[in-house]
């Protein structure tokens, strides 16, 4: 009897152990985290205050790409980041020649199986340029997030850490592919083309104006509402992988009284286009639209937009457009047209062609 107790308790502890097994749920494997390159350029978010009250008036590219990482140490739950010191600028100093460097560095990083998608942290002041120039030059549909910080990394309450981990959480997001390059501060997402500065130092500064921006970031998620119409990165026709130069693109600024002397001095050095960012609709005044004129039939190529910063700029609405061979900007405001201007001209020098450009991008 005794040995059949062994065999009886030995399959019902076999029972046991299935039934146990069965029950217990492997442990889910952790999600796969993206990898993020973190691109530095400097700016606000890298900057410093000789006190943590001072939101102005402080030292703006003194902090560096490992430092704004270790200051964060929440991005290691949303992406596995690297860090790279691209340059260590304020931003009103960006060149061109930056442009070209940067796009050229993103293009090579997104290309790489090893690269998921790329932040670029960067000043306030040019933001939007920098923004849109790589909207139009990068060529990978994976995320490229420009991020930038309107207070120093030592103020109170300093939002360029959040907008740091928002930014690398978005740039990881399956959600973000394909949207075009992405600016976020303030838990906002804009679309490059249409965002601009609009304050000079409070939080909300980044808007999109009339044309809107794209969604949020809210609880570790991002949500989009809307997509840009216009063509971008994998879509457009620019190339700037063998260019070391953009062509000289200046912005005449109106007012009431403006005179030529600003245009003739920028044709005098040399530009080969110039935007004029006129008052109201484009307009032009009788002592600057001769000095407009005489520059076109100099082969200079002139874009007509304005600087009021909403709106569609009207063809032949407060100028002859046909007539003087003009290009409109459509809503693009000044520094975006003179980028899209700058890389037309690598393409073509034909107006009719220019023009279709401003209504494509
Ligand atoms: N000088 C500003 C710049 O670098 C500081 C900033 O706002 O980021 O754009």
């Amino acid at each position: 009897m005794l040995h059949k107790k062994p065999a009886r308790y030995f399959s019902a502890l076999i029972g046991f152990v299935l039934v146990v097994s069965s029950n217990v749920q492997a442990e889910p494997a952790a999600p796969k985290l993206a990898n993020v390159a973190i691109l530095a350029t400097g700016g606000t978010i890298a900057g410093t205050g000789n006190s943590s009250t001072a939101t102005v008036g402080y030292t703006a590219a003194t902090v560096g790409v490992d430092r704004l990482i270790q200051a964060v140490p929440e991005l290691a739950k949303v992406a596995k980041v690297t860090g790279e010191q691209v340059f260590q600028i304020a931003s009103e100093n960006m060149s061109n020649e930056h442009w070209l460097t940067l796009a050229k560095r993103v293009n090579v990083l997104l290309a790489q199986s090893n690269v998921d998608g790329i932040v670029i942290t960067h000043g306030t002041d040019t933001l939007e340029e920098t923004a849109y120039f790589l909207d139009l030059v990068v060529k990978s549909r994976k995320p490229v997030v420009v991020v930038g910080a309107m207070r120093p990394s030592n103020a109170l309450s300093a939002d360029g850490p959040m907008n740091l981990y928002n930014a690398v959480l978005l740039a990881a997001s399956p959600e973000a592919v394909g949207k075009g390059v992405l600016v976020s501060l303030n838990d906002q997402i804009h679309a490059a083309r249409d965002v601009s500065k609009t304050n000079t130092s409070t939080l909300d500064s980044f808007k999109s104006g009339d044309l809107g921006m794209l969604g949020y970031i809210q609880g570790n998620k991002p949500f989009f509402y809307h997509v840009s119409s216009r063509k971008h990165t994998v879509d457009t026709e620019f190339d700037i992988a063998n260019l070391q130069a953009l062509p000289q693109v200046d912005i005449v600024y109106g007012y009431a009284n403006m005179g030529p002397v600003a245009l003739n001095a920028f044709v005098g050095a040399g530009a080969k286009g110039i935007v004029h960012a006129g008052v109201g609709d484009g307009s032009l005044s009788n002592k600057v639209k001769p000095a407009l004129i005489a520059a076109r039939k100099d082969g200079v190529l002139i874009v007509r937009s304005s600087r009021v910063g909403q709106g569609i700029l009207a063809r032949n609405g407060e100028a002859n457009d046909d007539e003087l061979d003009f290009v409109v900007s459509d809503t693009l405001n000044p520094q975006k047209a003179r980028i899209l201007l700058m890389l037309a001209m690598t393409k073509t020098s034909d107006s009719k062609e220019i023009q279709r450009m401003f209504y494509t991008y």
